[in-house]
């Protein structure tokens, strides 16, 4: 048999915080590639899990596997996400404190596949109630319809979120999940009409072809071929081996009606679905006047039944422009290229809304029913799983690169602010002597970009809102004046001469914490404006669709107010979320991506050592390491140990701190295994702690055995 020391040799720690060398890199990626190899994809670094996407199907996801983590301490059994999301559920039923997991790490690590075990996980091993199995199926089902919607296949990854996405998941007093709710984040609306080369639309689109039945497909205008609509070649991928459109197509339909869709709600959605790609194939010419005239004529019929409106209405809503100008329509035609541009913003609407609709409509069937309860039941707690778009870098990044990057430079922020920071913090100030650890705060870049009056989203928001000349250009020479010295940002201008030769005059460079992207700022303004001409407005306000009809409200059309820019829209609903995370206590899964192939066995140590590097995990393995395993408030330690020494129990009328000093005592505690300091007893070792766990755990069942026996002498 292997010694437990060869096997280490062979399989590495599965805690980074074993490991000899610690401050080194190339032990910790030796650590990893040791692990990988063997299958091994988590490894701890104290409580934070670190993943490596496996690329392949691995025996570690079974009933089983689930059964083994349930109620087990965490450093028991071999590190997994199941851990961390068994750790979580039981903080949150024994100290009732909200808790969320964030899951990061760039484009194709690993997020979604893990939120999504992760809520399996839950749903498998949740006690449930005859109420709470429909809730159960809900929450899972929820997600192939978000994905069908909000995921497509980019060069990164072929089953890409392009969305934000936030879950809550509410567990009642018994610790069943009894309800939910989704937070979306900023939909990549542009794929809608074009898709770089190499990458899909989203996948619905593919689905809906390839799976319909053709009676629902003739019902809808369409054909089966994709090939057919212009808005799903861009890519020239309609096919892509990893995925089976028309199984998904299954999958998708039986969710919805899981989530309570009737086929009325699949009939007016499929239609909106449909009715985009009608849109897409909207052709023009040229009259003499150079004024654009639709040619399609066939289009414009599907669409005004499928969205229900008039056909003459929604043709001269595509070629003319109708503005109010001193209580006066003025109407005016478009050009050729005015009409495309206004067609392709009434596709990227009409998707775009209706994916928020769906959202809300799911939100609805995940609600809390409270008043199925009694009301003592009603307290309930939530626990949420953060799955946002990775970190992206293409040849080509634009406006939707610049949102995703900048919400990735969020979450990190968050990260440190919440790991880091408040570790050497809570040392500090529980005054125990702590030894300073340099690591790169980000928030410099956060700021480069949220920042008030000088970031750049405000100056972008500026260059959308000032009248008359403003482009893409002007926006850049601003930028540049603005924030021409700060150390993450660059210019053609700006750069010397060899990095000049790596940029186009219309791109901007930023230092990401995760790497350098350099953006076009072609068509930054439209993005953030998305504007969308009123009479397209008005045409989707008469829509006789109920799904569009919900997603155009008429006060749009009276409201004076300009709407907020898409940046601010974002950098806004960011930091509400930022503050819902800090509400709660948070544990993290940190994804790595072995490599740019999407391929198994596949250990791409460049490419590993950067993310290690810029996700911060050897700072993060060295405050871990001068710190300690286990913290908790004198209060708390006291109320669950008390019984392990006579002098604290039943009661103990001093201090809690001098309780808990007398309790470590009579335990046995040597004083390298701990620190007391201002609020907190200090664990330094997991083990001193599963040992005090066990004795508690004799302690409770002689305890019962008593109970037991003294209730026989009664009877
Ligand atoms: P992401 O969510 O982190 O990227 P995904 O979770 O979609 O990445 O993972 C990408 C692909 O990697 C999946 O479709 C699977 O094929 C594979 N994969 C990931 N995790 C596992 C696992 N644990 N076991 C087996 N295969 C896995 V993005 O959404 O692009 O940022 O915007
Ligand atoms: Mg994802």
């Amino acid at each position: 048999m292997e010694s437990a020391l060869t096997a280490r040799d062979r399989v590495g720690v599965q805690d980074f915080v074993l490991l000899e060398n610690f401050t080194s890199e190339a032990a910790f990626i030796e650590n990893l590639r040791k692990r990988f190899k063997e299958n091994l994809i988590y490894t701890y670094i104290g409580s934070v899990l670190v993943s490596v996407n496996p690329y392949k199907d691995l025996e570690i996801y079974s009933k089983q596997h689930m059964e083994r983590y349930r109620g087990v301490s965490f450093y028991e059994v071999s590190p997994h996400l199941y851990a961390i999301a068994d750790n979580s559920y039981r903080a949150l039923r024994t100290e009732r404190k909200d808790q969320c997991i964030l899951i990061s790490g760039e484009s194709g690590a690993g997020k979604t596949e893990a939120t999504k075990k992760i809520l399996q996980y839950y749903a498998v091993t949740c006690p449930v109630s005859d109420q709470v199995e429909t809730v159960k199926d809900r929450l899972l089902q929820s997600n192939p319809v978000l994905e069908a919607f909000g995921n497509a296949k980019t060069l990164r990854n072929d089953n890409s979120s392009r969305f934000g996405k936030y879950m809550d998941v509410q567990f009642d007093y018994k610790g069943a999940p009894v309800g939910g709710h989704i937070l979306n984040y900023l939909l990549e609306k542009s794929r809608v009409v074009h898709q770089n080369h190499g990458e899909r639309n989203f996948h619905i689109f593919y689905q809906l072809l390839e799976g319909g039945e053709e009676e629902l497909l003739r019902r809808l205008g369409l054909e089966k071929n994709p090939q057919q609509y212009h808005y799903l070649i861009k890519g020239q991928c309609a096919k892509v081996s990893s995925i089976n459109d028309k199984n998904d197509w299954k999958v998708v339909r039986k969710a919805l009606s899981v989530i309570n869709f009737s086929d009325n709600d699949v009939e007016d959605l499929l239609s909106i679905v449909a009715s985009v790609l009608h849109l897409g194939n909207v052709q023009f010419a040229a009259d003499e006047q150079g004024n654009a005239q639709v040619t399609t004529e066939n289009q414009i019929k599907y669409l005004a039944r499928l969205l229900g409106a008039e056909a003459s209405v929604l043709r001269e809503a595509l070629i003319n422009k109708k503005i109010i100008a001193k209580g006066e329509e003025l109407v005016s035609p478009l050009n050729l290229e005015q009409a495309a541009y206004a067609r392709d913003a009434l596709a990227k609407a009409v998707y775009g809304r209706t994916f928020s609709w769906l959202v809300n409509k799911i939100n609805r069937s995940l609600a809390y029913k409270e008043a199925e309860y009694p009301s003592w039941r009603s307290s309930t707690t939530v626990l949420g799983l953060l799955d946002i778009y990775g970190f992206e870098v293409f040849q080509h990044n634009s406006f939707e690169q610049f949102c995703i990057n900048y919400c990735n430079e969020k979450l990190q922020q968050l990260f440190i602010e919440l790991t880091l920071k408040s570790e050497q913090e809570e040392y500090e100030s529980e005054g125990i002597a702590w030894e300073s650890i340099h690591y790169f705060n980000n928030k410099i870049i956060c700021d480069l970009v949220e920042e008030k009056f000088k970031g750049i989203i405000s100056i972008l928001d500026e260059e959308c809102l000032r009248p008359g000349d403003a482009t893409d250009m002007t926006f850049l020479e601003k930028l540049e004046d603005t924030v021409k010295n700060h150390p993450h940002f660059l210019t053609h201008k700006l750069a010397d001469q060899k990095t000049r030769k790596s940029m186009g005059r219309e791109e901007f460079r930023l230092l990401h914490y995760a790497g350098e992207v350099t953006y076009s700022v072609t068509g930054f303004l439209d993005k953030n404006n998305d504007l969308l001409f009123r009479n397209l407005k008005e045409a989707m306000c008469n829509s006789e669709n109920p799904i569009i009809n919900q997603c155009f409200d008429r006060t749009e059309l009276t409201d004076k107010k300009r709407p907020e820019t898409v940046a601010t829209q974002f950098k806004n609903s960011l930091s509400k979320l930022m503050e819902i995370l800090m509400s709660k206590e948070p544990s993290y899964i940190r994804c790595i991506k072995p490599n740019d192939a999407k391929q198994s066995g596949r250990f791409d140590e460049v490419l590993i050592r950067h993310q290690v590097k810029y996700l911060g995990l050897m700072e993060n393995l060295r405050v871990r390491r001068a710190g300690f395993a286990y913290r908790r408030k004198y209060e708390v330690f006291l109320q669950r140990y008390k019984s392990l020494c006579p002098e604290t129990w039943p009661t103990w009328d001093g201090r809690p701190h001098d309780g808990v000093a007398v309790l470590v005592k009579h335990l046995g505690y040597k004083p390298e295994e701990y620190k007391m300091g201002r609020t907190k007893i200090f664990i330094r070792f997991p083990k001193t702690l599963f040992a005090t766990e066990d004795a508690l755990e004799i302690r409770k069942q002689s305890l019962a055995t008593k109970m037991q026996a003294a209730w026989r002498g009664f009877y």
